[in-house]
């Protein structure tokens, strides 16, 4: 497997034939539904495709997208919020 095809940019955004996987974050200081969107849309910045599910209580975001671990807690991190990935 050639690691460059891993680092999602900006003229490949959509990762076709890629399998998804399931990535659960713990993401800080999210405290409504405005964050909740924000981080949603930084996930949805790397990869459209990707699904999102953020649970506000309980500070927890699944997302399954084909992107990357790292390229994903990067983009939630830049839009603001410290996130860690939980496993399972
Ligand atoms: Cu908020």
């Amino acid at each position: 497997m050639n690691p460059a095809l891993d680092l999602p940019t900006m003229e490949t955004p959509i990762f076709p034939g890629k399998e998804t996987a399931m990535l659960k974050l713990k993401v800080q200081d999210m405290s409504c539904g405005h964050c909740a969107s924000t981080v949603r849309k930084a996930v949805t910045s790397v990869d459209p495709a990707a699904e999102v599910t953020v649970d506000l209580p309980s500070g927890t975001v699944t997302v399954e997208s084909a992107a990357s671990e790292a390229s994903i807690g990067e983009a939630i991190r830049a839009a603001g919020y410290r996130n860690e990935t939980l496993t399972a």
